[in-house]
């Protein structure tokens, strides 16, 4: 029987991975069950090596190593662990090489499809499978019978299926947190914290036609969201506070708010425990933060939450229903002016731009609601606005398909080129539709005050930022009120570099040292 060495990579991220590098939980949990099973994992993540990453690699390798795990999402991450597929089949070609993660969960074949960089993709939760996936390989059998594990048989690529009927749930004593040796290195924009992701309730309650989880919890039995218990969450973040120094959590929930009394009673229990963290939350929605009491968004504040990403998504009613956001413009502009009566609370919006059937003047109408925000709440932050893309599974993807012929990459090459940033599949938009969407994007960056509030940074790369900040935003502001998309040049600009950033990112793991 082979050895039970592991070895799990994390690749570099696209351009939101220069400011943002989090634990690469998806690792931890993938390993958990190997873990247990005294499978001796090895986790590297390129981003944080100090040093040569691909000589790690190399190094790494050995004649006990069973398997190279890598966790790729759709876009730039898939360009870097095509390279670490590479690297191990270089090293020794009878090494098996694994992805999993959000790209393998929905497209698995296009990653078997390049046989130099994989052998095996792990679609949904993976714990369990991974265990199974593992002991198959080290007993030489091929895993006809594991389900979500596509592979390749010859020619031939079988993709297993058997799609989740419940939601993924470790204990936090089981997440095998020690195989992080460091956790230093991890953060966002230089700011000083340590911050732990961690769920505190699982899936989403809702039908979001162009989110990609209605899909992915079609199959899931029961409730379609699950909060886990508070006192699960609170031991567990005791546990990283006490253990590795955590001072920040972020909940990357689907969605935290289906209850406000699950959060009201995580928080009263932190503050009953007098437990020294910041709290972010990933998943908040306009519907629930209408039924948000100034004094619950003032306990909320208390408690240390200092940011709630919220999807706005567009300024048009028509567009919200499409999209089954449950909320009109009106009730984004009341929410708003709600939550900048708690300033300590960044209430960080997220907008889609191009969206099927999406006409110049609703467009024209999102960035009236990005402005007003702003003018509304001068706390409230503006996430670059997402260029729609369909993502199969999706209710808008079928409506993409129908009327407009989309079909989705289906290369590797072509799927790493998918970024929030480049250019985008763009046959239903409207003439003029595409500049217009580019000005947002740029416009985005300066129309609020993130570079000020965010980048503490006092880098060099940070100290230019601000400098940048300073001198365009006028520019950017007047240009987006106005609608100019001539010559603009900054958003090619900005492409250039965030081309280069990124692969600044690939070479030197930290751009801003
Ligand atoms: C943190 C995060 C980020 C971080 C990066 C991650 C990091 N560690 O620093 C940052 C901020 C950089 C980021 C950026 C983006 N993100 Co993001 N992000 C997340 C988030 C909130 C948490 C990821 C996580 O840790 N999950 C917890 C782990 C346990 O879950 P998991 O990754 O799915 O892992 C499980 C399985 O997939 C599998 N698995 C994972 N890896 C591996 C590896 C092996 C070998 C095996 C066997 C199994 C396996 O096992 C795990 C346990 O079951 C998720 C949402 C979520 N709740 O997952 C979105 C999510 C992953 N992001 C998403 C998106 C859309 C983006 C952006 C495009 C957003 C944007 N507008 O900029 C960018 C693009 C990134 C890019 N292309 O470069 C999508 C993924 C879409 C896709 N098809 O890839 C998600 C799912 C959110 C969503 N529902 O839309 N993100």
């Amino acid at each position: 029987m082979r050895k039970k060495h592991v070895i799990m990579v994390y690749p570099y991220q696209g351009f939101s991975g220069t400011y943002a590098k989090h634990m690469p939980l998806s690792l931890l949990y993938a390993s958990a069950e190997l873990v247990k099973a005294d499978y001796d994992v090895v986790i590297l993540d390129t981003r944080v090596t100090p040093g040569d990453w691909r000589k790690k690699l190399t190094d790494l390798i050995d004649a006990d190593t069973l398997c190279v795990g890598v966790s790729a999402m759709s876009g730039a991450p898939i360009g870097h662990a095509r390279e670490i597929g590479r690297i191990v089949k270089a090293a020794n070609p009878g090494v098996a090489v694994v992805w999993g993660g959000p790209h393998a969960t929905f497209y698995p074949e296009s990653i078997l499809r390049d046989e130099w960089s994989a052998d095996y993709a792990v679609s949904g939760y993976a714990s369990k499978i991974f265990l199974d996936l593992c002991e198959a390989l080290r007993e030489g059998r091929r895993p006809v019978d594991i389900p979500g594990i596509t592979w390749r048989d010859g020619d031939r690529i079988h993709v297993n299926g058997g799609n989740d009927k419940s939601f993924e749930y470790i204990d936090y004593r089981d997440i095998p947190y020690h195989l992080i040796e460091d956790y230093s290195p991890y953060g966002q924009l230089d700011q000083d914290r340590r911050i732990f992701s961690m769920y505190s309730a699982l899936g989403c309650p809702y039908q979001c036609t162009f989110c990609s989880s209605p899909a992915q919890y079609a199959t899931i039995d029961g409730k379609k969201w699950v909060a886990l218990k508070t006192i699960e969450v609170v031991d567990h973040i005791e546990h990283v506070v006490k253990t590795y120094g955590a001072n920040y959590i972020y909940f990357i929930d689907d969605d935290s708010f289906p209850s406000l009394k699950h959060v009201e009673d995580i928080i009263d229990a932190i503050h009953e425990r007098k437990l020294p963290v910041k709290l972010g939350f990933r998943g908040a929605r306009i519907n629930e933060i209408k039924k948000m009491s100034d004094a619950y968004l003032a306990k909320l504040a208390r408690a240390g939450t200092d940011i709630m990403h919220i999807g706005a998504e567009c300024g048009s009613d028509r567009l919200l229903q499409l999209l089954k956001k449950n909320c009109t413009v009106d009730d984004i502009v009341e929410c708003n002016r709600k939550l900048a009566r708690h300033p300590e609370i960044t209430a960080a919006y997220n907008f889609i731009m191009g969206l099927p059937t999406e006409t110049l003047n609703e467009l024209k109408s999102t960035r009236d609601l990005m402005l007003r925000l702003v003018d509304d709440h001068p706390n409230c932050l503006i996430f670059p606005p997402n260029k729609f893309r369909p993502l199969p599974g999706t209710e808008l993807y079928e409506v993409a398909q129908k009327e407009w012929g989309y079909s989705m990459p289906n290369t590797l090459d072509a799927w790493s080129a998918i970024e929030v940033e480049g250019e985008i599949s763009d046959q239903w938009y409207e003439k003029g539709m595409a500049e217009f969407c580019n000005l947002m994007l740029i416009s985005s960056y300066f129309i609020d005050n993130k570079v000020e509030n965010l980048t503490e940074g006092t880098t060099l790369f940070y100290k230019v930022l601000r400098l940048i900040n300073k001198l365009y935003r006028p520019i950017a502001r007047y240009r987006l009120q106005n609608g100019l998309t001539q010559v603009l040049v900054e958003y090619w600009a900005y492409r250039v570099l965030t081309g280069v950033l990124s692969k600044l990112q690939a070479r030197f793991n930290r751009i801003s040292a």
